[in-house]
């Protein structure tokens, strides 16, 4: 018993100068490092927003996430030789994250909005878009914003399309979602008379998940362009925008760009 419990003990000493020496170790490995050219390369966190068809969504088969904005930030990540992990959240979640330092970028086909510019850094844009109404296959009474007069609207939380929603004269309702796909739900299942959001996004569901059941109506409402957001005063902002500056020119970015919307860009995004 005796012999037992002093080989215990010897155990834990011989445990306690193993991990002394093991933090010893790891001090003077990581003190150099703000020297060492290596420390730029640190592994930056970018959060995607969780579901932003074709820009960004998870894959279900392969659990990835996959689209537009996930492949042209692997292009310019690959062209600075930035590692990186993405960080699903909800797009409600995304501006807080960078303005904390939570997160070092976001690809949420986020609008360039004067308004987010006081909170943000954004880069060039790299995408035109504007918003659509969607309203159910078998609804004829509905032509466009114009009829949306004591109608419910869902949309996405957070999001420019919820601003233009909340200012449609007479709107009985404006019922936000933390993800846009909460949205469609609520239209298919009748709770809602139509959605406001994002072209890109609305026509992508029309044509799939929503083909049969959904149609977009009226014209393309509110100009606006997508960026990637960085927190203010972020030293990556000049280099993405050389880099995407680089993949306009190379016709990289036509070729993502025809990967996910069937046809090349009519125009390069030019900044407004
Ligand atoms: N483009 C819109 C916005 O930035 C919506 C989105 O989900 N990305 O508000």
């Amino acid at each position: 018993m005796k012999l037992l419990k002093s080989a215990g003990i010897l155990l834990v000493v011989f445990g306690l100068l193993i991990s002394l020496v093991g933090c010893g170790g790891k001090t003077a490995e990581n003190k150099p490092a703000e020297n060492k050219p290596e420390a730029k390369k640190e592994k930056l966190v970018v959060g995607v927003d969780a579901s932003f068809v074709p820009f960004e969504f998870l894959n279900q088969q392969t659990g990835k996430y996959e689209g537009f904005d996930i492949d042209l930030w692997a292009e310019i990540a690959k062209e600075l030789g930035l590692e990186y992990e993405l960080k699903p959240m909800d797009f409600n979640g995304l501006i807080p994250a960078l303005q904390s330092g939570a997160i070092d970028a976001a690809l949420a086909g986020m609008t360039i909005k004067e308004e987010r510019k006081q909170k943000v850094d954004f880069s060039i844009p790299y995408y035109d878009a504007g918003l659509l109404v969607l309203v159910r296959a078998d609804n004829n009474d509905i032509k466009g914003v114009q009829d949306l007069k004591g109608k419910v609207v869902a949309t996405k939380t957070g999001t420019t399309s919820y601003d233009y929603a909340v200012k449609i004269p007479g709107v009985k309702e404006v019922k936000p979602f933390p993800n846009i796909d909460g949205a469609y739900m609520e239209l298919i299942s009748g709770a809602a008379d139509a959605v406001v959001f994002d072209s890109p996004n609305v026509l992508y569901y029309a044509n799939t998940t929503g083909k049969g059941k959904v149609k977009p109506v009226g014209d393309l409402l509110e100009g606006q362009q997508y960026g990637f957001a960085f927190p203010k005063g972020s030293k990556l902002v000049p280099e993405v925008n050389k880099v995407l500056e680089k993949l306009f020119e190379n016709g990289k970015y036509d070729e993502l760009y025809e990967k996910w919307f069937g046809q090349k860009p009519k125009q390069k995004p030019v900044a407004r």
